[in-house]
């Protein structure tokens, strides 16, 4: 059975799958279609440091990428609200994938992005959105900190305007986080400290190490993700702790410093760095405005537009901020590929093909006997699957195949 292609469709479930959900075809006869899958990252910060214009960019720029390819009908999820958006993430390597097989269809991954009202102090305690503020940022599973490194006197900052400090405005947003956290420990610690006394609760006796790891370090005024390992987290996946979860530190400065930053994002860098916590530096406001001059299909001002600010070959760096989330999200993707679509399919990093077959479809895995395998750069070099078939570059593993960024692969099933 074949996951995705020219396969007996209409006999395998991944074919019926992909029938159920395929749109129309564009009037280029080249549909798209962004799978349903997705994980979420959520903007964080003070208000008026500029979440929004880079919500707001990530969406409008994504979309204009996808619709440079593809037809707007194809197009038809975006903005759930206002708030809330999926956005592809562009993958040049899928596209040529697609060209290659001749594919109908290209369904790029998706993640999705979560804008999050300002936070103030005092939120933790219910000041401004407070309680609200804090379900929506529990809901995601990553987080990008915004902090304002702009110096604007039109653009008010919630501190005094004539000290602006990231890191000061850092680390007031990330004590609100450690104190909503403190709340959560406090609640959680005593019930589960009691369980672990059980021999017979092993999870609590499991989980607890992990939890009084995470309280220790908030004790300490540190987010609990400083001190997670990979088998901590292996261990309790979905620790409750808002300060767990991966974070990248966006320094968003002016568009005259988009390429290397300013002062004030050196200083956070540096902050950043001495505790070994990601950041990145984007002007918000130029990505907005490259976006704006996009004229129908061509992005030729754009690119034009960012290179004049110095970023290399014109790429908008929201294309490498998804791609950090991926990062931080611990994600990567394999492909599926035929005639009828070329597609990527995010699985978390170290899966093995049970995971990865489940990522198409939940009852996949059980029923997964092995798995074929192509290596991208081969279906590059020899000019196609088929190609790779006659000339021996197609592996078979088995269920223990731990897969790699960028497979192409087949899934056999039991008959
Ligand atoms: N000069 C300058 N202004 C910016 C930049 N990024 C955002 N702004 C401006 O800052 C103001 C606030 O930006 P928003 O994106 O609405 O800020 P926000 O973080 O979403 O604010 P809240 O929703 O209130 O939490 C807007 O007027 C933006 O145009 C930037 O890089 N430089
Ligand atoms: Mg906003």
């Amino acid at each position: 059975m074949r996951a995705a292609g020219r396969s007996e469709a209409s006999s395998t479930l991944i074919g019926v799958f992909t029938l159920q959900r395929s749109p129309r075809a564009s009037p280029r006869g080249h549909a798209v279609f962004l799978q349903a899958r997705w994980r979420s990252c959520g903007l964080v910060g003070y208000p008026n440091v500029g979440k929004s214009t880079l919500f707001n960019a990530i969406t409008q720029t994504m979309m204009a990428w996808v619709l440079q390819k593809q037809s707007a009908e194809n197009y038809p999820f975006c903005t759930i609200d206002p708030n809330v958006t999926k956005v592809a993430v562009a993958d040049p390597r899928l596209d040529e994938l697609a060209r290659i097989e001749q594919s109908e269809k290209t369904t790029y991954g998706l993640i999705e992005v979560r804008d999050i009202a300002g936070l103030i102090k005092g939120a933790a305690k219910g000041a401004g959105m407070g309680n609200a503020f804090l379900s929506h940022i529990r809901g995601v599973s990553a987080v990008l900190h915004v902090v304002r490194c702009f110096a604007d006197v039109n653009v008010t900052h919630v501190e005094d305007q004539g000290s602006l400090s990231p890191v000061q405005e850092y680390e007031s947003v990330l004590e609100e986080l450690l104190i909503a956290d403190l709340e959560v420990a406090s609640k959680r610690l005593p019930a589960l400290r009691r369980k672990a006394q059980s021999p017979k609760d092993t999870e609590a006796t499991r989980s607890l190490p992990v939890f009084e790891k995470g309280l220790a370090a908030l004790e300490k005024g540190e987010p609990v993700r400083s001190v997670l390992t990979d088998d901590d987290r292996d261990l309790v996946p979905d620790i409750p702790f808002i300060t767990a979860k991966p974070t990248l530190v966006v320094a968003n400065v002016d568009a005259e410093s988009a390429k290397d930053g300013n002062e004030l994002s050196g200083q956070l860098a540096d902050y950043c760095g001495q505790r070994g916590q990601r950041c990145t530096v984007v002007s918000a406001k130029l990505e907005m405005e490259a976006c704006q001059l996009r004229e129908g299909d061509s992005d030729a001002f754009q690119r034009e537009y960012l290179m004049s600010f110095g970023l290399e070959r014109g790429e908008p760096a929201l294309m490498r901020i998804l791609r950090e989330c991926m990062d931080l999200m611990d994600i990567h993707y394999y492909y599926t590929s035929g005639q009828d679509e070329s597609r990527a399919w995010f699985i978390p990093k170290g899966a093995k093909a049970p995971e990865a077959a489940a990522a198409i479809h939940t009852d996949f895995d059980k029923k997964l006997e092995k798995v074929e395998c192509w290596r991208y750069e081969d279906v590059m070099k020899y000019g196609g699957l088929a190609e790779c078939r006659k000339r021996g570059r197609v592996s078979t593993k088995g269920r223990d195949y731990v897969v790699q960024t960028a497979d192409i692969l087949e899934f056999k099933t039991k008959r």
